[in-house]
């Protein structure tokens, strides 16, 4: 494949490419490399957030904003690369939330897709409509479009987890819709788990459950039960044992715009390098290790955060024991566009 300085600049004629600019006409000839890049090239290097890091900060937030006066008690990661857009990589947003004994994130909805992961949550729930979901270690919450969600935390200690959201996409797209939830209903916080028991047994669904849901109709996912898988699946064909969570009515990704996996290394076992046209936020839930993204590499250990911005060769390796990732991406939209591509070095 030619590179982009390989092909020929294209022949202009400056007065004639600025009548037309006038006239709010641009020539593809003068336009064509621009538009059609021989391949996607991300904006942003990747980047490692340390967990050492943004724990300070934590403390500092609680103290400095109280839950009442905020929607949200959320550190937000931010690559520079974005030039000051609030964006962890192309598409997708990771933050840390924090909430203090007593603390009721009120409930809202919108139409970007978010999730939780819980790093240290024991004792705090996500109310989900109407669900209650209790964060054990590893859980995974969804608050698909739409969904009313809130969080609270019922235990007497500090509590903080992951999210992951799509916001960047859906600010592209210019189809946010956000809706304000009542801060004073207590009936939202006063539930159970409701319909979630639908949707815990594994491989168990009823006769009657609808087929074309645009997202899972199960929200919360057992730390649990994915660390059994994990033990008992054989490596994949890049080196690693990979798990994808899914809608059980369809077996598809999670939510239409917002996937989630979970990654097993083997202790000093090499990862063949893979690349692929989507974009990946990685949450290391367990142990420590070492990744090398497009050009760089970087050490990591638990609840340290990075990204894989798209079309750069990734691989990680565990040291001393194996390690675990939870993997938030935006996968399932080029799924659906078609544009998924991936390839081995
Ligand atoms: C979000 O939507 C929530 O709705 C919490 O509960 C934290 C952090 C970053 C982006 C979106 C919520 C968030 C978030």
């Amino acid at each position: 494949m030619p590179t982009d300085a390989q092909r020929k600049p294209p022949g202009r004629d400056a007065d004639f490419v600025e009548q037309l600019a006038a006239a709010n006409l641009h020539p593809l000839w003068d336009r064509f490399r621009t538009l059609t890049p021989v391949r996607p090239q991300a904006k942003d290097p990747p980047l490692v957030w340390r967990w050492a890091d943004i724990e300070p900060f934590a403390g500092r937030a609680v103290a400095q904003v109280p839950i009442d006066d905020v929607e949200r008690r959320a550190l937000i990661l931010v690559n520079p690369a974005f030039g000051g857009e609030t964006v962890t990589t192309n598409h997708l947003i990771g933050a840390f939330t924090i909430l203090d004994p007593g603390d009721r994130a009120r409930p809202h909805r919108h139409t970007f897709a978010a999730i939780r992961f819980a790093t240290n949550a024991e004792g705090a729930a996500t109310i989900v409509n109407g669900r209650r979901c209790e964060m054990r270690e590893g859980d995974l919450i969804l608050t698909p479009p739409m969904c009313w969600h809130g969080h609270i935390n019922d235990s007497d200690r500090r509590v903080t987890w992951f999210d992951a959201a799509n916001i960047p996409l859906i600010r592209a797209l210019d189809a946010n819709f956000f809706e304000p939830g009542d801060p004073s209903a207590n009936e939202f916080w006063q539930v159970e788990d409701g319909e979630e028991k639908l949707w815990r047994e594994a491989g168990m669904i009823g006769m009657d459950a609808p087929r074309l849901p645009a997202h899972s109709p199960k929200y919360h996912y057992s730390g649990a039960a994915m660390r059994r898988l994990l033990a008992a699946l054989p490596p994949g064909r890049d080196g690693a044992r990979t798990a994808r969570y899914v809608n059980p009515v369809t077996g598809d990704a999670v939510m239409p715009a917002l996937d989630c996996y979970a990654m097993r290394l083997t202790k000093g076992q090499p990862m063949r390098p893979r690349r692929t046209t989507c974009n990946m936020i990685c949450l290391v839930t367990r142990g420590k290790g070492r990744s090398s993204v497009g050009e760089h590499s970087f050490d990591w250990s638990q609840h340290d955060v990075f990204s894989i911005p798209h079309w750069n060769f990734a691989s990680h390796q565990a040291h001393e024991a194996d390690a675990d990732l939870f993997i938030v991406s935006d996968r399932v939209a080029y799924e659906r566009l078609d544009l998924l591509r991936e390839e081995f070095q």
